[in-house]
């Protein structure tokens, strides 16, 4: 008898038990914001850094842009393959603050307190991205409008829209998906779904 996990696997692309979509599902828990003005957000880098930067939305605007081609997995079982994002790479902002040694692990803050959490070396891959625009089309307010991280190797809740803080911690701290039964790391491709999967 085989209790493990069965793991439909039909290419090596797509992480076993999703089904490919051309659409583009919204998914949060939540509201979307909607701003009347620029000026009432930031974005805000904090917590083991050599300096505390706050970014107005023309700044990260101005900040050395990248483009960015990855596949998207969601962990209600769709993937999104060859999304093009526009944006400015983690790393950049990590450069820009100057990451301590002591920061471990990466919370990232969206509106309305939502949080997720991350091990620093996943933030830093150079894959990670902070985007706002999606296939040539800036992002929409519900898809994460004006910036949201991208972090295509891990299950797409880690992608936080609406993105207002990245904090650099010396220790993890679960955010909300990770304390509501989400898996605390969540690659796709090792089935890390639920807080129970190996
Ligand atoms: N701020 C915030 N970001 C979030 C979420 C959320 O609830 N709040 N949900 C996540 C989940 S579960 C998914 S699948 C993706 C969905 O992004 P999309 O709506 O652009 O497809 O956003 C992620 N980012
Ligand atoms: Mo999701």
């Amino acid at each position: 008898m085989y209790f493990g996990k069965i793991r439909k696997q039909t290419s090596s692309r797509v992480p076993p038990n999703q089904n490919v979509t051309t659409a583009f599902p919204v998914l949060h828990y939540g509201n979307v914001p909607y701003y009347k003005d620029m000026k009432e957000w930031n974005l805000q880098i904090f917590g083991e850094v050599d300096k505390k930067l706050s970014f107005s939305h023309d700044e990260v605007m101005n900040l050395p842009q990248t483009l960015f081609k990855n596949d998207i997995h969601c962990v209600t079982g769709w993937s999104k393959l060859d999304n093009v994002w526009e944006g400015v790479s983690a790393v950049e902002i990590a450069r820009l603050a100057g990451v301590k040694g002591t920061a471990q692990f990466v919370i990232l803050h969206a509106e309305e307190g939502w949080t997720t959490n991350l091990p620093i070396k996943d933030f830093l891959k150079s894959t990670s991205l902070l985007a706002h625009t999606h296939n040539g089309e800036l992002l929409t307010p519900e898809h994460g409008f004006p910036l949201r991280a991208v972090i295509p190797h891990l299950y797409f809740w880690k992608s936080a829209k609406w993105i207002r803080g990245i904090e650099f911690s010396k220790t993890d701290k679960p955010g909300f998906w990770e304390k509501n039964g989400y898996h605390n790391y969540g690659d796709p491709f090792r089935e890390q779904r639920f807080s129970w999967d190996d």
